[in-house]
C-alpha cells in the first residue's frame, strides 16, 4: 500500500470540542452549560477534580493554535460551537461577543487555508434549558436546537462543506443531558426510569437533528453535507454459536441501529430489537417524524471509540457476543481502566477496545458498516480516533511524554488499516479527523487523560508537538490527497 493514495476529495485533519479546549467558561457573555455545572459539583464528578474553566484557553489562543496547524500542514479543523456562548439561556437573547468570537475563528481558519467542519452540539447543553424543562428529556429542545442551528448555519454555511449537528447521540443521558443514576445528577434512582430517560433523550436528539437537516436541504438549500457523529464499537462474534451472531446484531442495534436504522433503514423507524426489548420505554415516531428522520444524513460518521461500551443495563440487552461468558447475556462487566482512569476495555464484551484494538479492527468495522449494517450509506467519515497514553500524565519529564511512540504507532496502524479498507475492500471512506490536536479535558476523566498530538502544560498553557503529530501528518503526506506526495 506504500504508494497508494486516498481519493482526491478525502478530508483529513483533527477534531476537538468547545468545552474540552476553549476555557473562558464564564467570559465574554457565555452562559453556563450542564458541563460547567457537572464539573463544579462538590461530589467528585470528574476523576481528577479538574474543570473546563481554563483547559487550553483556546478561546483566547485560537490564533496560535490555528497557526500551528497551518505550520504542519493540517488542512481541516473539526471544532464544536458552544451553544451557550451564542444563546446564554439556550434561546432568547443572543450574545454578540460569542458571535464575534466565532466570526474571528472562522475568518482565521479561512485566512490560513484550513477548512472548518463545525459541530453544532458537543454535549455542552445550555444549563438554563436543563433547569427550565429538562433539556433533552422534553420535545421543546427540538425547537430550541433548531433556532440555534439556523442562526449558526445561516451565518457560516458559505465557509463550510461539512456540518455535524450532534456529537455522539449514543451518549444521550450519559454525557450531555443528565446521569440517570449514580454519581451525576441523580435524577433517576431506578433502572427503568434511567433507561426511559436515555431513550427519550435519544428520540428528541434524532428529531432535533432531522429537523435541522431537512431545513438545510429543502428550505435553506445549503451547499454542504450534514450528518451526526456516531460513537460505536466493532463487535465480533466470539464463537460460531448462533447465539453469538444474534448477540452481535443486538449490540449493533443498541449502539448504532438506535440512531442509524431510522436514518438509513427502509422504514424511518427504530430497529425491531429495540421495539421488542424496550416496549413503551422506547418513544414512538409518528409517520411524519419517520419521514423527517429517514434520509436525514448525507454520509455516515463514526468515532470508532470502542473502549468500555456496554450500556450496563443487564436486563435489556445481550451486550456481549460471548455466550460462554459467565455474565452472558448481561452487560454488567467491569471495564478495566488505565492508570489514568480512562476505561480501556475489554470489559464484558470481546468488542475490540478502541485503545488496544489491533488496527485491523478499524478495517473490519468499516467493512461491517458498509457491507452489513447500513449498505445504503454513500460514504463513511472517521470523525474521531486517537490514543490516550495511560502513563503520560505520570511521565517523569516533558521529553518522556513527547516521545509518544505508542500513539505514533496507533496512528500509523489505524491509518494503514483505513487505507486498506479503501484500496483493497472498496469501502467509501471520505475523511479522517484525529483526536486530538492537543491534550484537553476528557469529561469524567478530567485532564489526567491525554489524547493530544501536542502536549499541553496546564500551568503555563504551552503546547509542545509530540512525535505522533509528525507521524500523523507525514502519513498523509505520503498517502493523502491534500498534499503533494
Ligand atoms: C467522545 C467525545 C470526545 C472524547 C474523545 C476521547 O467520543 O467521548 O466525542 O469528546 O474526548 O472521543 O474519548
Amino acid at each position: 500500500l506504500s504508494g497508494e493514495h486516498l481519493p482526491a476529495d478525502f478530508i483529513w485533519g483533527v477534531a476537538s470540542s468547545a468545552y474540552q479546549i476553549e476555557g473562558a467558561a464564564k467570559d465574554e457573555g457565555k452562559g453556563p452549560s450542564i458541563w460547567d455545572f457537572l464539573s463544579h459539583r462538590v461530589a467528585k464528578q470528574v476523576a481528577d477534580n479538574t474543570t473546563g474553566d481554563v483547559v487550553a484557553s483556546h478561546y483566547y489562543l485560537y490564533k496560535q493554535d490555528i497557526a500551528r496547524m497551518k505550520a504542519v500542514g493540517i488542512p481541516e479543523f473539526g471544532f464544536s460551537i458552544s451553544w451557550p456562548r451564542i444563546f446564554p439561556f439556550g434561546s432568547g437573547p443572543i450574545n454578540p461577543e460569542g458571535v464575534a468570537h466565532y466570526d474571528d475563528v472562522f475568518a482565521e481558519l479561512v485566512k490560513n487555508g484550513i477548512k472548518p467542519s463545525p459541530v453544532l452540539f458537543h454535549w455542552d447543553t445550555p444549563l438554563e434549558l436543563f433547569n427550565s424543562y429538562g433539556a433533552w428529556s422534553d420535545a421543546k429542545i427540538v425547537d430550541d436546537f433548531f433556532n440555534y442551528a439556523v442562526f449558526i448555519i445561516q451565518r457560516y454555511d458559505h465557509l463550510v462543506d461539512t456540518w455535524f449537528t450532534i456529537n455522539e447521540p449514543q451518549y444521550c443521558n450519559w454525557q450531555y443531558s443528565y446521569y440517570p443514576f449514580g454519581t451525576y445528577l441523580p435524577l433517576y434512582n431506578n433502572v427503568t426510569q434511567g433507561i426511559k430517560a436515555r431513550f427519550t433523550c435519544g428520540h428528541y436528539t434524532l428529531l432535533a437533528h432531522a429537523k435541522v437537516a431537512k431545513w438545510y436541504h429543502e428550505e435553506f438549500k445549503g451547499q454542504g453535507k450534514i450528518s451526526f457523529k456516531n460513537s460505536g464499537n466493532y463487535f465480533e462474534a466470539n464463537s460460531t454459536a448462533p447465539a453469538d451472531a444474534v448477540s452481535v446484531q443486538r449490540n449493533y442495534d443498541f449502539v448504532l441501529g438506535w440512531f442509524n436504522y431510522p436514518v438509513w433503514g427502509p422504514s424511518g423507524d427504530y430497529p425491531q430489537t429495540l421495539k421488542d426489548t424496550l416496549g413503551d420505554i422506547l418513544p414512538a415516531f409518528t409517520e411524519a417524524e419517520k419521514a423527517l428522520v429517514k434520509g436525514s444524513c448525507d454520509f455516515f460518521a463514526i468515532d470508532p471509540y470502542t473502549g468500555y461500551y456496554a450500556f450496563g443495563i443487564p436486563d435489556l440487552e445481550a451486550c456481549t457476543s460471548n455466550s460462554s461468558y459467565p455474565g452472558y447475556p448481561e452487560c454488567a462487566g467491569s471495564a478495566s481502566t488505565a492508570p489514568d482512569g480512562f476505561p480501556i476495555g475489554p470489559s464484558a464484551d470481546p468488542a475490540v477496545s478502541w485503545l488496544y484494538s489491533t488496527p485491523v479492527g478499524l478495517r473490519k468495522f468499516l467493512n461491517a458498516i458498509k457491507k452489513t449494517l447500513f449498505p445504503t450509506v454513500p460514504s463513511i467519515m472517521v470523525t474521531e480516533f486517537g490514543f490516550a497514553e495511560p502513563f503520560e500524565s505520570q511521565m517523569p519529564n516533558l521529553n518522556a511524554a513527547l516521545w509518544d511512540l505508542r500513539r505514533a504507532d496507533y496512528y500509523q496502524g489505524y491509518l494503514d488499516s483505513m487505507l486498506a479498507a479503501v484500496v483493497e475492500d472498496g469501502i467509501p471512506v471520505s475523511g479522517a479527523l484525529g483526536w486530538a490536536i492537543f491534550d484537553n479535558f476528557e469529561w469524567g476523566s478530567g485532564t489526567n487523560v491525554r489524547f493530544g498530538m501536542q502536549y499541553l502544560n496546564y500551568t503555563d498553557l504551552t503546547r509542545t508537538p509530540k512525535t505522533s503529530l509528525f507521524t500523523f501528518v507525514n502519513w498523509f503526506t505520503s498517502h493523502g490527497p491534500n498534499m503533494a506526495s
